[in-house]
């Protein structure tokens, strides 16, 4: 019998502009009440980044998260995720800000530097809502989404040993499981892991099932004992998170990485996204995990211990 699926909702992100949906949350208000509504559906788990309320550019501010978290929790008991990764623009300690002021029960790390390319989407021509958002999406052709060695040493550090917090573990190639697996090695990074495959970012692995399975291969010969979810960019959140719970894992949905429900249909909602992913789960004859299983599995330390 498989464990009860996990279900995370990253419900806004930095990838994906206003332009883009006019569903993508960007106030404190909206992202509060997308964030909620995911949860209701069945997502426990919900991964968060802020957005400058005005004009949707990604933020680090934690005046901003500060204004959700609470709300958030008030109103639901998911696992809140804030994003140590923000944006390939934003400095390290810009990144952490949020996190080290929240102290929560669960953050992102992401396994190492590379290449993220965002901008295809900004070649595309469209109507911006915006002036900021095609320079955005343009300048990811020559920056670096950065986390090196010590980039991850310091966070695990900070937030790791300093405030208890436990990691989304977010590797988008093969390369990145190496990585985890010496921090496992030298007991930086403690059990019970939780992995997530990330598909289909230009410049990581890409969305397929054939690169699933090479990294589901990679990392039951390099780190063992796991736990993982995918993610993938695109509609193939669907079919790659389906195979990812056959293949005995969990799935990560939500508007920061697809934007749409099927074909040539734009989400409406966080929500719509979840219901969607569940009603898979429940056909194909696994439970959904609740927040209190999903704290349990991945040894959270509750939101007794969080500072919002
Ligand atoms: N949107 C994902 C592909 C983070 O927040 O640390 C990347 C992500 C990074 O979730
Ligand atoms: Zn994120």
């Amino acid at each position: 019998m498989n464990d009860p699926v996990i279900i995370t909702c990253a419900v806004t992100g930095s990838i994906h502009t206003p332009s883009m949906s006019p569903h993508l949350p960007v106030t404190p208000d909206e992202i509060a009440s997308e964030a909620i509504a995911a949860a209701r559906a069945g997502a426990a788990i919900v991964h968060l980044h802020a957005r400058d309320p005005l004009n949707g550019m990604p933020s680090a501010d934690p005046d901003l998260f500060m204004q959700f978290l609470p709300a958030i929790k008030a109103e639901c008991d998911a696992v809140l995720n804030v994003s140590t990764g923000g944006s390939s623009r934003m400095s390290l300690d810009q990144r952490l800000a949020a996190a080290r002021r929240a102290s929560p029960e669960m953050c992102s790390l992401n396994m190492g530097s590379m290449n993220f390319g965002l901008f295809p989407m900004g070649e595309k021509p469209r109507a911006w809502k915006h002036e900021w958002e095609p320079g955005f999406l343009n300048s990811t052709r020559d920056i670096v989404f950065k986390n090196t060695f010590a980039d991850i040493e310091a966070i695990l550090a900070d937030l790791g040993d300093g405030h208890g917090v436990r990691f989304e573990l977010e590797c988008y190639d093969v390369g990145h499981l190496q990585t985890l697996a010496h921090y496992l090695d030298h007991k930086i990074i403690k059990p019970p892991v939780f992995l997530q495959f990330v598909m289909g970012v230009l410049g990581g692995i890409d969305a397929s099932a054939e690169s699933l399975m090479a990294m589901k291969a990679t990392a039951d010969r390099l780190i063992g004992d796991y736990h993982f979810s995918v993610l993938s960019a695109g509609l193939k959140q669907f079919t790659l998170g389906t195979m990812g719970v056959i293949l005995g894992g969990n799935v990560r949905v939500g508007l920061e990485d697809n934007l749409r429900l099927s074909r040539g249909e734009l989400a409406k909602s966080n929500a719509d996204q979840v219901a969607k992913i569940r009603r898979v789960v429940e056909e194909l004859g696994f439970d959904v995990a609740t927040p209190a299983q999903a704290r349990q599995r991945l040894g959270l330390k509750g939101t007794a211990n969080v500072g919002y």
